[in-house]
């Protein structure tokens, strides 16, 4: 395991010791939600944990939960007691941009309804400003896609449809992604409001006041920010 992959697991690992027997747990999605799902299914193997159940946050969770023995249900209607998730850009005030992995949505609409949301990366997520290092992932409808694009470049130019072999991208939801490049300053809340109001926007990646905590894992120890 390389270091920084030994780096995310233990980010994963502080995260899921906050999980108590009978929590219905938010599965997230990426390659460091991957360990605290393979930590779920260890401890509930090992009995360390019982009675748990998974809501997946994309078909790929889905799958590993099933392989690790974590039980899982659909999300509706009740609320969950925690989740968690990575990021890809972790603001000092928890402000977050989601998505590269191409879940944002189902991991909004899953999260939202979680009484703690605990995020868990490497140190390489830390960012002074959003969009420091990674684009702004938007969930967007196929249908009439180019014109969303359109509206979505007439103020937030330099994005592009993610395509990364000859045919687009297509989330869990049958959608494309626009990946948009984030202005040097800007209001986050604004700046979400007025993409959240353009034709043919599904959801965008920004994910604000929603984390509790972050467990950030470097190689002098895992810092937890509140
Ligand atoms: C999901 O996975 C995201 O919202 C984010 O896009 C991604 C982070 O993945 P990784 O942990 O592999 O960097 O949580």
């Amino acid at each position: 395991m390389s270091d920084l992959e030994a780096l995310k697991k233990e980010a994963a690992l502080k995260a899921v010791a906050l999980v108590r027997s009978g929590d219905r747990v938010g599965l997230g999605t990426g390659s460091t939600a991957k360990y605290a799902i393979e930590e779920l299914g260890r401890k509930l193997a090992a009995g360390e944990l019982t009675g748990i159940v998974g809501v997946s946050t994309s078909e790929a969770s889905e799958q590993l939960a099933r392989q690790v023995g974590v039980p899982t249900e659909p999300l509706d209607p009740r609320p969950l007691d925690i989740a968690i998730d990575g990021a890809d850009e972790i603001a000092p005030n928890l402000d977050l941009v989601k998505g590269l992995g191409g879940a944002l949505v189902r991991e909004k609409v899953t999260e939202v309804q979680a009484r703690r949301l605990i995020i868990i990366a490497d140190h390489t997520k830390l960012v002074g400003q959003l969009g420091e290092k990674a684009p702004l992932p938007i969930e967007i409808l196929k249908f009439g896609f180019l014109s969303t694009i359109d509206r979505l470049r007439a103020f937030l130019p330099g994005g592009q449809l993610r395509q990364p072999a000859a045919q687009p991208y297509v989330t869990d939801n049958g959608n494309y992604i626009y990946d948009a490049r984030l202005p040097e300053t800007f209001d986050p809340a604004e700046l979400e409001r007025r993409i959240k109001g353009t034709l043919g926007v599904v959801d965008t990646g920004l994910f604000l006041g929603m984390a509790e905590r972050a467990f950030v894992a470097a190689p002098d120890g895992v810092q937890e920010l509140t």
